[in-house]
């Protein structure tokens, strides 16, 4: 069995290992840029790292006893890619800086056209591991300006120390950088349109002690990350669910606000109107005090265009920048765009998600046998590590090609992926995603495509094992 992984970050990765570990060697990895990690080769801003902690963001198979410190920042995450990526030998399958372009579904095989050689290589299988945050979105705003400008995902290593910086964007990206930035700038412009609720994040560097106990001691590593992962179902989850817990969590950032941020009308600026977790919560405690230096203003009136020296706002005034950062999010609910993906029938993915992507558990389409989806629609966690979900989905496929493997491709039946639109749609009415917020969670028309509404537990119960019902084997087209 050929199987084609597209994408060599956390998921394309732990899809390449679980092949490797069932001695299925006939695989490749693409991979657009020039290494593995994905997000975390991609995202190189300055103070770039992630708020879920370090033992629970790594794979259970691969535990890493010595990580630095409890929330790990992006080189060291990608480290720990790395190293993966070689202890397990997935070098050899690696295809770096190949963007696939198309996949085509003929004589029950995936065509897999790159940029570079459009006809295309078959496979029997195809994986994408494309992620959710990996097309940067600029948004359109009018006139030119002349000094260097960037996205937080393609960072450009300019020194920025004495320079006046202008961040548009305040969500988790411009929380981490922020502070950086603004420790050696002149100035930093932040423009704010929305705020975003910030909890505290109780980081620390990992004591040697520490370090050698979860060497030596794997059962500690073990309860450790088992609590982790206990606490962020039982703490946040029932939050977003409405719970009683969401009071708590209000409550609590507010409390950091108002400890962080003494001027009342600063405050006024950072304090939303819905309700936690309705965007991503911001985990950070670098990011309040840096908005309160004397060489940081938040701006909230709206950008009216882009001039020759800065940005002009609604209200008229102008706000010289000697650079721009676009920390302004990802367009996510597109997920494979923009690679054309044609099943059965000539049937176009793209299409047939017109009014929003669905798929059944996140991973299997009507139409696109022997396709599967990782960290796919509704599958994203807006409260734990989403290195979990990912590993039940692995588990999940190599379950299914061992169904292929007796029975011929398999496509997932229309009528599962009722069922499934049906419970995902009760599911979501309970979830605070729902209430008065735009978020990069839902499409412009309001549907959540991209979170999972339910227990990560309940998930991988569910995606324990590939159930044959729902899926019909060897269709024709
Ligand atoms: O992007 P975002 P991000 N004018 O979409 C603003 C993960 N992540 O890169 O809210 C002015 O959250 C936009 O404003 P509004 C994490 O899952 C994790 O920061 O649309 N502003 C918003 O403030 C996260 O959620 C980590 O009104 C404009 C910002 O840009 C996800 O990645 C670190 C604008 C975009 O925020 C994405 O985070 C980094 C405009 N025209 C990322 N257009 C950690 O683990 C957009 N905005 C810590």
């Amino acid at each position: 069995m050929r199987v084609a992984i597209i994408g060599a970050g956390f998921g394309g990765l732990c899809m390449a290992i679980r092949l490797e570990r069932a001695g299925i060697r006939d695989y490749t990895i693409f991979e657009k840029s020039g290494g593995v990690g994905g997000t975390w080769h991609d995202n190189t801003y300055p103070g770039a790292g992630c708020d879920i902690p370090s033992h629970l963001y790594s794979f259970s198979f691969a535990k890493y006893a010595d990580w630095s410190r409890r929330y790990p920042a992006q080189p060291e995450i990608l480290a720990y890619l790395d190293q993966c990526a070689d202890r397990y030998g997935l070098r050899p399958h690696l295809r770096l800086n190949t963007e696939v372009t198309a996949l085509t579904y003929q004589d029950g095989r995936w065509r897999v056209s790159t940029a570079a050689n459009p006809e295309g290589e078959i496979f029997d299988v195809a994986v994408s591991a494309v992620g959710q945050l990996n097309r940067p979105r600029i948004p359109e705003i009018s006139g030119k300006f002349d000094g260097p400008s960037f996205h937080s995902a393609r960072w450009q290593h300019h020194d920025l120390t004495g320079r006046r910086v202008a961040v548009i964007g305040a969500g988790s990206s411009a929380a981490q950088l922020i502070p950086e930035v603004a420790a050696t700038a002149a100035h930093v412009d932040v423009f704010l349109r929305t705020p975003n609720w910030v909890l505290p994040k109780a980081d620390a560097e990992f004591g040697p002690l520490l370090r050698t106990a979860f060497r030596f001691v794997p059962p500690l590593q073990r309860a450790y990350r088992s609590w982790l992962y206990h606490y962020a179902e039982t703490a946040f989850f029932p939050a977003f669910a409405g719970g009683w817990s969401s009071g708590l969590l209000r409550s609590r950032a507010l409390a950091h606000l108002k400890a962080a941020v003494p001027d009342p009308e600063l405050r006024g600026k950072l304090t939303p109107d819905y309700p936690v977790g309705c965007k991503r919560v911001i985990i950070d405690s670098r990011f309040y005090p840096a908005l309160t230096r004397p060489n940081v203003s938040v701006i909230t009136d709206g950008i009216d265009r882009l001039t020759g020296t800065g940005l002009r706002t609604a209200d008229g005034a102008e706000h010289p920048a000697d650079a721009i950062v676009y920390a302004t999010g990802f367009e996510t609910t597109g997920f494979l765009l923009p690679v054309r993906v044609t099943g059965r029938d000539g049937q176009d993915l793209h299409q047939q998600w017109e009014e929003g992507a669905e798929a059944y558990l996140g991973m299997a389409v009507p139409h696109f046998p022997n396709l599967f989806l990782l960290y796919g629609p509704n599958t994203n966690l807006g409260h734990s590590s989403i290195v979990f979900m990912i590993e039940c989905q692995t588990r999940y496929i190599m379950g299914c090609l061992g169904l292929i493997g007796s029975r011929g491709p398999m496509e997932v039946r229309a009528e599962a992926m009722d069922r499934w639109r049906r419970a995902l749609d009760e599911a979501m009415r309970a979830m605070v995603w729902q209430a008065g917020c735009a978020s990069w969670y839902k499409t412009a028309s309001g549907r959540v495509t991209n979170n999972w509404p339910r227990p990560m537990s309940m998930y991988r119960r569910i995606t324990r094992r590939p159930d044959p019902a729902a899926y019909r084997f060897a269709p024709a087209g």
